[in-house]
């Protein structure tokens, strides 16, 4: 396979002139050419494969111990001018990073095969998904990147029709922590990995491309790239809504994106389609409603956590076609993570012996890779050209005091406040420490490709005649008592603020006026079936004024520290909440 398209061939020649590359393969994506990439890494050891009877055609990847996460500090938005890339990302000049790239892939590919990985992200034929071309010398890289995008020759095709891609560049190097980077160049629409085979940091179809890439692209082309699941729920009267959801990441969304509803919910027929758990990239149709696609086509889930009461679905899809990172291993080859009910790990994440004196077996941020369509509430509308219309979206965080189960937005500016607002305890899925609360405006802190001020001001301009916007929300699954234990159950009944979120979008559910929004009261909420006491969920949905009111002081200063470009509608609508609260 090469090509006919001039510019694409110039840059792959120009990329092996500089890498010196052994070989270079054009990636047609099907699945001999899978196959033959798993056959290459089982005899290099990058791959060992799992229990052929319970996990049919499933691999264990164990990366390097110093390569498990996303890599914030080393993260660089790359623009003409330091301003435009924000305080909310690490800046450096595009001139400076390309020098440094260049010197970091000289030669980086000897007696290396040089893959050319031709992808799409979104449903092949729709005129909301974007193509990019990511070059690679890692075979894992290649393998994801069949699992998580439309990759290939389908792919080519339409990239060399419209004529224009994004150009991504990534070698493992020797992975060195010292010797990472990650460059975003987005008014080249290009990016540079070095470094690192972590997902998050090499498929650059996903976060790179999907989100830096595309936020900056969304803004100039009237649309919104963000890091939010894409969930449909069907009432039992057949009327299937769709609801976006931004978490920061490790916070739930895979969860959330197939959720299980409570045995009662299942008995008068509700039910869960699945889009995305990561991605939605979402634009106004004719009608003014916001259309969404999910841009991957695979799930790289977060394995830890995950079992058959928390996740059955995902349990279920990850029996067949999946690729595991840095999960332990039993004694007959099966997958291992802490949270499983069952099963003994004798090998951790390293591939030492299990001793659990030196740390869980499988790391934290361990995960799977798999295609969409091996979940069991996967949605066909996940190909639909045009997208799903969204009747909601919601905001969260994971926060253990102050902020409340659910409140909706007054409209649309207070809801850009709220997702803008939006605070959270860190995870494993990047590198640093875990557990401080941090500031992470729509969950897009790591993946905004330019300044925040002007992304707040991009969301805001929705607002416009005729649009037709969904109801915006923020939940907090997370709330803990004074025992630090979680005070709602999650999961699947989660479905329970979904049905009041959804009444209230038809109209149909009560809410109470508070300051910072809209507030259901406990018997607005069915628990049937939950051995929840009233108390509890009154807890649950307190606002205490004195407490938000510091927090509004927060965000007020937070909005400052943007600056001049910090949209004026936002500071004035915190300054009224402030004020109420007062
Ligand atoms: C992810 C992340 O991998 O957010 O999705 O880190
Ligand atoms: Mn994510």
């Amino acid at each position: 396979m090469s090509t006919s398209l001039a510019a694409l061939n110039h840059w792959v020649e120009s990329v092996a002139r500089l890498t010196q590359p052994e070989k270079i393969h054009w990636c047609d994506g099907t699945e001999a050419e899978y196959n033959s990439l798993v056959d290459l890494m089982l005899t290099t050891g990058d791959l060992i494969k799992l229990n052929e009877e319970t996990h049919p055609n499933c691999y264990l990847h164990r990366s390097s111990p110093s390569d498990v996460a996303r890599v914030e500090h080393l993260t660089f938005v790359c623009t003409s001018n330091k301003e435009d890339a924000g305080s909310n990302n690490h800046w450096m000049s595009p001139a400076d990073a390309h020098a440094k790239m260049d010197e970091l892939y000289a030669g980086c590919m000897r007696g290396r095969t040089m893959y050319v990985v031709p992808y799409c992200m979104g449903p092949i034929d729709s005129p909301l998904a974007r193509c990019g071309v990511e070059i690679t010398d890692s075979p894992y890289v290649v393998a994801n990147m069949r699992i998580m995008t439309r990759m290939g020759e389908a792919a080519l095709k339409r990239i060399e029709r419209e004529g224009g891609f994004v150009k991504g560049l990534h070698s493992i190097g020797d992975l060195n922590p010292d010797r990472r980077f990650i460059m975003h160049f987005p008014e080249e629409l290009s990016i540079q990995s070095f470094g690192s085979g972590y997902g998050g940091n090499a498929l650059l179809g996903k976060k790179c491309h999907a989100l830096r890439i595309a936020s900056y692209q969304a803004r100039t082309e009237g649309w919104l790239a963000e890091h939010m699941l894409i969930v449909g729920i069907e009432n039992p009267q057949g009327e299937t809504h769709y609801v976006a959801a931004a978490f920061p990441s490790a916070c739930g969304k895979t969860n959330l994106a197939m959720l299980i509803p409570p045995e009662g919910y299942r008995q008068d027929g509700w039910k869960v389609w699945t889009i995305g758990d990561d991605i939605c990239w979402m634009r106004p149709g004719a009608d003014g409603r916001l259309y969404a696609i999910n841009p991957e086509a695979g799930f790289f889930g977060v394995a830890p956590g995950t079992s058959v009461k928390t996740n059955a679905s995902a349990m279920a899809m990850l029996n067949k076609d999946a690729i595991f990172t840095n999960v332990g291993l039993t004694a007959d080859n099966q997958p291992w993570w802490e949270g499983l009910p069952e099963g003994v790990p004798v090998k951790d994440w390293q591939g030492r012996d299990y001793d659990k004196a030196s740390g869980p077996a499988a790391h934290p941020n361990s995960r799977f890779t798999v295609s969409a369509k091996n979940c069991p509430s996967y949605s066909e509308k996940s190909e639909d050209p045009q997208g799903v219309p969204l009747s909601a979206i919601v905001f969260g965080g994971r926060r253990e005091s102050l902020v409340p189960l659910v409140f909706e937005a007054r409209n649309w500016t207070h809801g850009v406040l709220v997702g803008a607002a939006m605070a959270s305890e860190t995870t494993a899925a990047a590198t640093g420490a875990v557990g401080v609360v941090r500031r992470d405006s729509m969950a897009m802190k790591p993946f905004a490709g330019y300044n925040f001020a002007d992304y707040f001001s991009h969301w805001l301009s929705f607002d416009k005649p005729g649009a037709n916007l969904p109801k915006i929300f923020h939940v907090n699954w997370f709330r803990k008592n004074s025992d630090g234990k979680f005070m709602w159950p999650g999961f699947g009944d989660n479905m329970r603020v979904l049905e009041w979120m959804l009444k209230r979008v038809t109209g149909q559910a009560h809410a109470n006026e508070t300051p910072i929004g809209l507030l259901p009261n406990s018997d607005d909420l069915n628990i049937d079936g939950l051995n929840m006491d009233v108390a509890t969920l009154n807890q649950l949905l307190d606002v205490n004024h004195e407490a938000w009111y510091e927090e509004m002081e927060a965000i007020g200063e937070y909005l400052q520290s943007y600056g001049d470009r910090a949209p004026q509608a936002l500071l004035a609508e915190q300054e009224k909440i402030a004020r109420q609260l007062a």
